[in-house]
């Protein structure tokens, strides 16, 4: 059997070469070689406050942002989280299998909750989701960033657990992360995580940011007290900016200290900036054309919902069964 590849992003925001790097970019690398479902997590976004007219349109912003990226329809499902049930029935029946113990350990939790004047339950139980998300389709790869291995790390705990108690049911999934660009950081704060969340114009660079912004917010990056690349002392954010470029060139270590070692940092930005701009501008073009046609959108996404809602149902079947929870004969 093919083994099956699932991710998702959030509608929560602008999708950032931070998302990019981190996942979707990788998506499009690997989906050939998977099954493969991508999923946009808009039940994950509600979990701290969403207008509802900006969710809604997020939605569609990040499904056609996914195909402008290279995730190809023809063989990868699109899905939105909310439109197939099974995703919130799962979370409830493994909820049930999880420890709140567990659930107080995470700490993009405690550090989303430190930002909210007021935490959401929803918020606490957003990893049991995540672990729903993945159990639900069996997936064996699950792509991310460096910032979700604690979360893939619970799922296989929650799958471990419930697979103990009520006999083998779900597949254990592994973490894939990317060798370069696991996790970019913040431009004007090298030390945090690039965030679709974090304010601030200088923080993180949007996929659909215009060029001449792209380049501004690059070369206002946040550097240290040197002035040329020092592969050997480099600080966080020199550090960041090479990341930034490696992960979207694929040049190897040695390509990367041939060329960079001793260059200024403003010609390093400069070309930091200009590489960035010729990977997101095929992206942009692409995402015009696909917003032009919100049929076309549409239909992806019906499709995507519909071809993996028999395995979604299967999965929550057999799950009730296991538990002894009601399930209509046939
Ligand atoms: N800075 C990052 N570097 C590398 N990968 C990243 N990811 C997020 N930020 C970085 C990866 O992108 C995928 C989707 O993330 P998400 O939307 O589910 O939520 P997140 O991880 O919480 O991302 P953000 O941008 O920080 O969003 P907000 O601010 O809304 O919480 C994941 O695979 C993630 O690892």
């Amino acid at each position: 059997m093919t083994p099956r590849v699932l991710s998702g992003i959030q509608p929560s925001g602008n999708l950032h070469i931070g998302n990019y790097l981190g996942a979707l970019g990788n998506w499009v690398k690997i989906q050939h070689d998977y099954e493969s479902i991508f999923c946009i997590v808009d039940l994950h976004a509600i979990t701290v406050y969403q207008k509802p007219e900006e969710l809604r349109s997020k939605v569609r912003e990040i499904a056609a942002l996914f195909l402008a990226a290279g995730i190809d329809p023809r063989h990868s499902r699109i899905v939105v989280q909310s439109a197939v049930a099974a995703h919130a029935e799962l979370a409830w029946l493994l909820t049930c299998v999880t420890p709140m113990g567990w659930l107080e350990r995470m700490t993009q939790f405690k550090a989303k909750a430190a930002a909210q004047e007021s935490v959401g339950d929803g918020l606490f139980q957003y990893p049991v989701l995540m672990a729903a998300d993945i159990l639900l389709y069996q997936a064996n790869i699950v792509p991310v960033g460096e910032d979700q291995m604690q979360h893939l790390e619970l799922a296989r705990d929650i799958a471990q657990r419930f697979n103990s108690l009520y006999g083998d049911t779900f597949t254990m999934p592994a973490t894939r992360l990317p060798l370069v660009g696991a996790r970019v950081m913040g431009l004007d704060e090298p030390t945090t995580k690039m965030s679709k969340s974090a304010s601030g114009t200088g923080h993180a660079v949007a996929l659909l940011d215009p060029p001449e912004r792209i380049k501004k917010t690059i070369m206002r990056a946040t550097t240290d007290s040197g002035s040329g690349v020092d592969f050997e002392t480099m600080g966080p954010g020199v550090q960041n900016l090479l990341n930034i470029f490696q992960a979207f060139s694929d040049w190897t270590n040695d390509q990367m200290k041939a060329h960079f070692s001793g260059m200024r940092y403003g010609d390093l930005k400069k070309q930091v900036a200009e590489m960035t701009i010729s990977k997101l501008e095929p992206i942009q073009k692409r995402y015009a054309d696909i917003t032009a046609d919100p049929a076309y959108l549409e239909s992806i996404l019906k499709d995507g919902a519909n071809a993996v809602r028999p395995t979604a149902d299967a999965t929550v079947r057999l799950v009730k069964e296991r538990m002894g929870i009601y399930t209509e004969t046939a």
